[in-house]
Parts: C-alpha cells; sequence; structure tokens
C-alpha cells in the first residue's frame, strides 16, 4: 500500500486508544505523540504536524462526543477528521473527450503518466489521442509511441519539428473527432522564462481544459514549492503525484501539494500503465487508518447525530415550538426508524390509520418531495413559516422543482402535525410511545 509506514504508524495509534483503559490525558499525550512521530517521519512539515495534534488535543478536550458515542471513538473520529483536512479538498474529473496538458520538470514520470492517463480514458470506453510535444528528446516521442502501442490509442509526433505548439496544432487537426487529447511536454531542470514561454505557446495552440503538474512525490514537502510556483507561472487545475509507492516522503508531498492551491486529482503507484488512481482524499485516509472500522464509526457518528436532531424535534413538537426545521430533522431520521406505517399511526394528521404498500410508497415519494421543497427555503421561512405566502410559495416551487400544490401541502401538513402536537402532549399514553419512539426504544406494538 501506498505510504506503508505512516499507514502502520497510525493504525498503531488507533489501536492504542482501543486497548486504552480509559482516554484520559496520558493516553492522550502518548497518542499525540505518536501521531506527530508519524507525521514528521513521513516528510509532513513540522508546523502543520504539530498544528494538527494541537488541534486534536484541543478538540478531544472541548467538544463533548454525541449521547451514546463512547470517548474512544471520539477522539478516533477526532484524528480521522484532522487527518483528513491536511489532505486537501477533492475534485471532479470528467471523463469525457476533452484536452489534456502535462507539464513538469525533468523525469518526474510525465510520459509515464500520459500513458497511464490514456489508459485511464480508454478503459473506461474514451478514445484517447496522445500527443508528443517533448521537442528537446527524440527518445521521448519514441517512449510515448511505445505507451500509445500498448494502450491501443491514437499517437502525433512530428519528429524534426522544434515547436511544440505546432506539433499541437498539427495534432489537433488531424486527430478523428471525439478523443480525449493528452500532450506530452518537455522537462525543465526549473521553471524559467523559456519553459513558461513554451507552455505559454503549447496552451495558446490547445486551449486545454486541465493543466497538470506532474510532480515526483519523492520531493517530498518542497513538492508544495513546485506546486505553487508552478501554479502561479501558468495556471494548474490539479496535480498528479507519482512514484508514491517508493517514496517515505509521500505524506510531506500530499499534505504540502494540498495547500499549494492546486488540488492533486491522481496519483501514480508505480510504474506500470495501470498504476494510476483517482486522488480521493477522504478514502485515501480512510485506508490510510483501516477502511472497515473508520467507516462504520463515522455512519454511526451520523445516526447518533440524527438520532439527537429528532429527539429535540420531538420535544419541541411537544412544547409548542416545532418549526419547519424540526419537522425536516424529523424527517431525515424517519428512514431510521423502522416500519414507517407504524409511525404514521402516531401521527393523527397523517391519517393515523394502516396503510397499504402502495400508499407506503407514495408516502415515501412524498417524502421526498418534501425534503427537496424543505432544502429550497432559508433559514427565517424554516424558522417562522407563517411568513410564506404566494410569491414565497412560487419561488419555492421552482427552486425545488415541485409544485406550488406541494408546497401548500407541506405547509397544510406542517400546521396539521403542529396542531396535533397539543392533542398528543395533552395524551398521555401517546405521548409516551412517541417519547420511546423517538429515543429508539423501537416502534410501538
Ligand atoms: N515507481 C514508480 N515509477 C514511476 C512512476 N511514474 C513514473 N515512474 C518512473 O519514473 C521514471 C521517469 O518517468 P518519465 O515518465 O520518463 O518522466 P518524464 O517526466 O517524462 O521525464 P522527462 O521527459 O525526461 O522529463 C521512469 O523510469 C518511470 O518508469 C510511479 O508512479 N511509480
Ligand atoms: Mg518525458
Amino acid at each position: 500500500m501506498v505510504l506503508d509506514s505512516l499507514g502502520k504508524s497510525l493504525r498503531g495509534v488507533l489501536q492504542k486508544i482501543a486497548r486504552g483503559s480509559t482516554v484520559d490525558e496520558a493516553l492522550l499525550n502518548e497518542v499525540v505523540r505518536d501521531i506527530q512521530r508519524a507525521l514528521l517521519q513521513a516528510d509532513v512539515n513540522v508546523q502543520l504536524a504539530l498544528e494538527l495534534t494541537q488541534r486534536v488535543r484541543r478538540r478531544a478536550a472541548e467538544e463533548k462526543p454525541p449521547a451514546g458515542a463512547s470517548l474512544r471513538d471520539h477522539l478516533v473520529r477526532i484524528i480521522y477528521e484532522e487527518i483528513r483536512s491536511i489532505l486537501g479538498k477533492e475534485r471532479t474529473f470528467e471523463l469525457r473527450p476533452r484536452k489534456i496538458l502535462l507539464a513538469g520538470l525533468f523525469g518526474q514520470g510525465k510520459t509515464t503518466t500520459a500513458g497511464k492517463l490514456a489508459r485511464y480514458f480508454q478503459k473506461k470506453g474514451v478514445r484517447v489521442g496522445l500527443v508528443a510535444a517533448d521537442v528537446h528528446r527524440p527518445a521521448a516521442i519514441d517512449q510515448l509511441e511505445q505507451l500509445s502501442k500498448k494502450v491501443g490509442c491514437e499517437f502525433y509526433a512530428h519528429r524534426g519539428e522544434s515547436r511544440a505548439e505546432v506539433i499541437v496544432a498539427e495534432a489537433l487537426a488531424r486527430f478523428p473527432p471525439h478523443l480525449a487529447v493528452i500532450v506530452d511536454t518537455a522537462g525543465r531542470s526549473g521553471i524559467d522564462a523559456d519553459l513558461i514561454q513554451e507552455l505559454a505557446r503549447v496552451r495558446k495552440a490547445l486551449e486545454p481544459d486541465e493543466t497538470l503538474l506532474v510532480l515526483d512525490a519523492a520531493m517530498g514537502q518542497s513538492a508544495g514549492r513546485s506546486a505553487e510556483a508552478f501554479h502561479k507561472a501558468v495556471g494548474l487545475t490539479g496535480v498528479i503525484l507519482t512514484k508514491l509507492d517508493g517514496s517515505a516522503k509521500g505524506g510531506g508531498a500530499l499534505s504540502a501539494v494540498a495547500v499549494s492551491g492546486a488540488p492533486i486529482v491522481f496519483i501514480g503507484t508505480g510504474e506500470h500503465l495501470d498504476e494510476l488512481e483517482r486522488f480521493d482524499p477522504t478514502r485515501f485516509v480512510s485506508r490510510l487508518l483501516g477502511m472497515g472500522d473508520i467507516q462504520t464509526l463515522l455512519e454511526r457518528f451520523e445516526e447518533l447525530a440524527d438520532k439527537a436532531g429528532a429527539e429535540k424535534a420531538a420535544e419541541h413538537l411537544m412544547s409548542g415550538k416545532f418549526t419547519l426545521k424540526d419537522m425536516r430533522a424529523q424527517l431525515e431520521s424517519l428512514g431510521q426508524m423502522g416500519p414507517f406505517s407504524k409511525l404514521m399511526s402516531l401521527f393523527p394528521a397523517m391519517g393515523g390509520a394502516k396503510i397499504d404498500d402502495q400508499q407506503m410508497q407514495d408516502t415515501q415519494a412524498r417524502l421526498r418531495r418534501f425534503r427537496a421543497i424543505l432544502d429550497s427555503m432559508n433559514e427565517a421561512e424554516m424558522l417562522e413559516p407563517h411568513v410564506i405566502k404566494s410569491d414565497r410559495v412560487q419561488r419555492i416551487a421552482r427552486g425545488s422543482g415541485q409544485r406550488p400544490q406541494e408546497v401548500r401541502a407541506l405547509l397544510r401538513y406542517y400546521d396539521a402535525t403542529r396542531k396535533a402536537a397539543h392533542g398528543i402532549a395533552s395524551n398521555r399514553k401517546l405521548r409516551r410511545q412517541l417519547e420511546r419512539q423517538f429515543a429508539g426504544g423501537g416502534p410501538p406494538a
């Protein structure tokens, strides 16, 4: 796995938390120290590593876990979130015919990555044309041609032509339509005027949708400076970090590039053509920390948060403070509250009778429409629903893609629920049932 030793150390930290008898100051100190050491060994910037562990410490002290969650799980979640946060934003990458320019210094993996990207597109059914625009090294043209044969994609080169932009223009004119065009350019020893001018000319000829910098992860932290300098000079849409398989400094490269302003789009994890992965920071951390466990933990936290929201909604319902916001929290949690029909029978406003499967499906569909409508309201409307008059109904309907009648139906449902709440609040048996329901005690018989 990529970043083997970092992953191993971090998983060791999680095990320590799991084994520790309590989450106390001593354990927290140990955990913070271990995380720092693991990050520094992976070449993460000292300042960044210190700030991260300080945040872990502060949050562990200040934030209360949601009701029902253990201190241990709480701490694991904080560690997960903080490590996730230094890996930067996730970005989409469209798999359709488009134009991609690869740039970078000597030997960073541009040509190899051009081949890998071509394979990546072609595997997903998008045909590719590779363009050899490395005009400084004839061997680079042969290298790319070989790769294009392996991948089975279109290829264009013009041996003897010394202007990269001319090669690019010729390729665009000759390639069949609807190709993803990937341009391999010449490396340099540094970001000099020559490189910047050549890239500017190529960009004018190509009009790329993506300008991707190819960076060797072995640069560690200095990959961040390089990404920043390129970003300033030519404007990048993203970075491809290569050779993460061989580098102990990958953590430094990943975290440093993450703050450069150009997101990491792919990572290279080997010399082979298939060894290119989309970079998804969330999945990356999950894998680093041991995927399964983290995923289950996060899901449980979400459920607990939903439950807390639903409980509050129930409280508001019975105290008469019930707003559309509460209703939304309630709708959100319905999915997890067992047979919906049983819950419905608690609400006189929804008919109070048993319903069959078809009605159930209709109700579910209606709930989805209700959620869409609620999502189109602003805070003031959610908290003070009586301000929603005709013109607002129209706007909310347009925003949610629903008919105005449906918006009015939702408002009627809200009104009925709120009025029925008085009835529930004064009916002790019903009230107890409702409380049990919201507390997750299972639906009433
Ligand atoms: N282990 C590993 N090796 C890689 C990876 N990507 C590229 N390489 C190797 O890195 C070396 C340089 O790759 P190239 O693709 O030729 O690099 P380049 O940037 O095109 O180099 P120049 O055109 O000379 O500037 C080759 O030996 C590749 O096999 C990777 O993700 N992992
Ligand atoms: Mg090359």
